[in-house]
């Protein structure tokens, strides 16, 4: 790309890629491949010693890969990035990568369900301590922190509940320490918010969602600083986690990238019409939505988002059978987990995305037993709300 003010939309379709290099090629090649040939013994020693850049297995990475990998990395505004199999195999290659026995990760009390199950049963049985923190008080954290403290690890807004974190905040604090701050930017994806730009030094997605926008594959992302990337890479994927990203998948999110800007838009759009109706529901107690202005975290919504995004937590007047009631009744929208898609989806957090916590723990981790969570896709709106509005009014 010849221009470097391009701005988000343009870059998300062009960056990193020539068609003239490639005959002509509106989208990129694909390379299904497992292993690149050398030219002889010397290449081959040389590619594992760093000394030359010859593509060596791809388990490392391939030439689709990197192409996605600068695009995405060009979205965030990162010196490097890192695509993965999945959401969990960016978080997990990524932390595999920065702590180790005696170290403490600070994470936000609310987080999507396997990755608390990744701290609370998975890293803490090798020796990290997981210390969870209100985070939405950046207060929290300066008499948290310590020398012991490698990361500190947070969604805005969370899955599912919808607190928002002030991630400038937190970056002022962990700036001067050996903590790094790692955001997870699923819900906003780098369109509506880029935490780099607030100070954070690392991101995480699950490309799953908006991303690839589709419903039709998994994987995910880490963004950041070109040495910690190699990091992550060479040690966090390569050795621990090999959640490696499929040829398939690279092509479905550069096709999916393509049209970000234009479905979030849209997703935005529906879930603002969406939540002031929930939100004016007489059988409606809650909305958890940044675009209402009474909501707690809408000034910072303002100022950290560029727009609100596409996903509502509410709930029901009544109990959680009242709510499954909710769930049960409806036509169109579909009961699943997931998020980002096209179609729109409810689904139950403390029964499903985060039934990984006890009973004890999502009232701990303020995750209420009685929250439903509405991903908003793009159908007409007034279809989307005629759909819950027929449920409601059977309840
Ligand atoms: C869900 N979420 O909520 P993979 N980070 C966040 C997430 O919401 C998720 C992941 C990471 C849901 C999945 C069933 C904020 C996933 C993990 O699923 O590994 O791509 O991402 O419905």
């Amino acid at each position: 790309m010849k221009n470097p003010n391009a701005k988000f939309q343009t870059r998300a379709i062009h960056f990193g890629y020539d068609a003239k290099e490639f005959h002509g090629s509106l989208n990129p090649p694909l390379y299904m491949t497992s292993t690149f040939a050398f030219d002889n013994v010397q290449q081959g020693s040389d590619a594992f010693e760093g000394e030359n850049s010859h593509y060596i297995y791809s388990r490392l990475g391939t030439p689709s890969q990197a192409l996605l990998e600068q695009r995405m990395a060009s979205l965030e505004g990162g010196e490097a990035a890192l695509a993965t199999a999945s959401g969990m195999g960016a978080i997990t290659s990524t932390l595999w990568s920065l702590v180790q026995p005696g170290d403490e990760v600070i994470a936000d009390i609310t987080l999507y369900g396997c990755t608390f199950s990744f701290l609370e049963h998975g890293l803490k049985k090798f020796g990290v301590q997981i210390t969870y923190c209100d985070l939405t008080k950046a207060e929290n954290l300066s008499k948290a922190i310590s020398d012991k403290t490698k990361v500190v690890f947070a969604e805005t807004p969370a899955n599912p509940n919808m607190r928002l974190i002030n991630i400038k905040a937190l970056a002022e604090i962990t700036k001067n320490t050996e903590a790094k701050l790692v955001i997870d930017n699923t819900y906003c994806t780098p369109y509506l918010q880029r935490p780099l730009e607030h100070g954070a030094d690392l991101v995480v997605h699950s490309a799953t969602k908006y991303l690839g926008g589709h419903g039709d594959l998994i994987a995910g992302f880490v963004i950041g600083d070109a040495e910690t990337l190699e990091t992550v890479r060479y040690f966090g994927l390569k050795d621990m986690t090999g959640a490696v990203i499929s040829a398939m998948d690279i092509s479905l999110i550069l096709r999916g990238l393509k049209t970000l800007h234009v479905r979030m838009d849209r997703h935005c759009e529906n879930a603002k019409k969406i939540a002031t109706y929930l939100h004016n529901h007489e059988k409606i107690s809650t909305v958890y939505f940044p675009g209402l202005p009474d909501f707690e975290y809408h000034d910072l919504a303002k100022s950290q988002m560029d727009q609100f995004g596409g996903m509502i937590a509410f709930e029901v007047k009544g109990d959680r059978q009242t709510g499954a009631q909710l769930i049960n009744q409806l036509e169109m929208i579909l009961c699943a987990v997931s998020l980002g898609d096209t179609e729109t989806l409810i689904q139950h957090p403390a029964s499903m995305t985060h039934s990984t916590y006890s009973e004890e723990e999502l009232e701990a981790h303020l995750i209420s037993p009685t929250l439903i969570r509405l991903s908003v896709g793009l159908e007409d709106v007034g279809d989307i709300i005629a759909d819950l509005e027929q449920s409601l009014a059977k309840l």
